[in-house]
């Protein structure tokens, strides 16, 4: 087959730690792969063509890891990354399994958790950017509710923006070179999750005190829990320049949490998805955050990684292919009509411009006549995917 679909570094594919090194547990059952050491990882994911590998402070260091473990442990890493060129371009903290944050980390009602979170996020910056991380990802599993009778609900929003405030100024104190990106999600572990979504998020980053320093990191999984559209939310992010990183996997709508090879279920989602950033040139990390099947053993885990790297890459050809199509391109340039005059007349507001719009007698009913041709066009499409074209 063909080595277009081989991966390379320079197609930037990362995979968290955490994906790769799931064992397979789950609320039902235990689990049931053994657990893998990061270097391994790192070793395995090189070999079949990644360009690195991201990660929680706790997936490398443990929790209760004391100074000197922890400088050893990182040590090791490094050494193995340098080994195999892989890099670590994002990192973040886990402020979710430990009990403590059984109730939220930033938005926990308890004073002590919160500042406690906000110091172990400080030494998982630490870790992150030692590991050359250049963006640091927020996702908040734990800040949410089941009561919401328990708490001051603007509070938890204050307090989430204290501390992502708070950890902005720590960063540019220590003379890091670092962004932040908020992933949302709906639900999972908590009942509700606040700023459950992508819009939700771009709103919230308008509010901090360095709006620049700070963008998202959208999970296809976790709109597409939410019963929403994910492209939408990855389009409105990208025009805001606020797509600093992404979350890519798949997921059934309305399930639990599934984190599916990328591309398994909504296949044309997943194409839309790759073309819209393979058209605007988009320069980040493709990260996958999903993992393999729990009925996999090792060999299925590989299988896995190697597969979301190869959809990945399909698609993108696809993309070429839809781009390069006449009958597609000819369809979209009618279908997307132009007409200069009027666009200019209904952008930048005068009184003159209003009056002339006033004026225009757009006969309605004539363009209402005219269907969109869009099911010849998503005809069209599937075919392209389908591979008859
Ligand atoms: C999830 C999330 C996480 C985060 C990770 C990095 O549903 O569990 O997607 O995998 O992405 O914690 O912040
Ligand atoms: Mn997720
Ligand atoms: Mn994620």
């Amino acid at each position: 087959m063909s080595d277009l679909f081989q991966p390379k570094p320079s197609d930037r594919f990362t995979f968290g730690l955490w994906t790769v090194g799931n064992p397979g547990r789950d609320p039902f059952g235990d689990a049931v792969r053994p657990t893998v050491a990061p270097t391994y990882s790192v070793k395995k994911l090189s070999e079949l063509g990644a360009y690195g590998v991201n990660l929680h402070d706790n997936d490398l260091v443990p929790f209760d890891a004391t100074a000197s473990e922890r400088d050893q442990i990182v040590k090791e890493f490094k050494q193995a990354l340098e080994d195999c060129g892989m890099k670590v371009p994002m990192a973040t903290t886990n402020l979710f399994f430990h009990p403590v944050f059984r109730d939220g980390a930033f938005t926990s009602n308890n004073p002590k958790v919160r500042a406690f979170a906000v110091q172990k996020t400080m030494s998982a910056i630490d870790l992150g950017v030692e590991l050359g991380a250049e963006i640091y990802v927020f996702w908040g599993g734990r800040e949410g509710a089941e009561v919401d009778a328990s708490k001051n609900g603007p509070d938890t929003i204050k307090w989430f923006r204290d501390s992502i405030n708070f950890l902005c100024d720590y960063v540019k104190d220590q003379g890091y070179d670092l962004k932040f990106a908020l992933e949302a999600k709906p639900n999972e572990p908590r009942g509700d999750i606040y700023m459950p979504t992508t819009g939700h998020m771009l709103h919230f980053i308008e509010t901090l005190d360095d709006p620049p320093m700070v963008g998202v990191n959208p999970e296809f999984a976790h709109e597409t829990m939410a019963g929403l559209n994910f492209l939408h939310g990855v389009i409105q992010a990208l025009e805001a320049g606020k797509l600093f990183h992404i979350d890519l996997n798949d997921q059934k709508m309305g399930r639990f949490d599934q984190d599916l090879r990328f591309g398994s279920e909504n296949i044309k989602a997943a194409f839309l998805l790759v073309k819209l950033l393979e058209d605007a040139n988009w320069g980040g990390m493709k990260h996958f955050d999903a993992h393999a099947y729990r009925t996999e053993d090792e060999e299925g885990v590989w299988d896995f990684a190697a597969g979301c790297m190869r959809t990945y890459l399909i698609l993108k050809e696809k993309a070429k292919q839809f781009n390069e199509d006449a009958e597609i391109q000819g369809l979209l340039a009618e279908i997307q009509s132009k007409d200069a005059e009027l666009e200019a007349l209904i952008s930048g507001y005068s009184a003159d411009k209003a009056s002339q719009l006033r004026g225009r007698d757009f006969a309605p009913d004539q363009i209402a006549a005219k269907g969109h041709a869009y099911e010849k066009l998503d005809q069209l499409t599937v075919e392209v995917l389908l591979g008859v074209r």
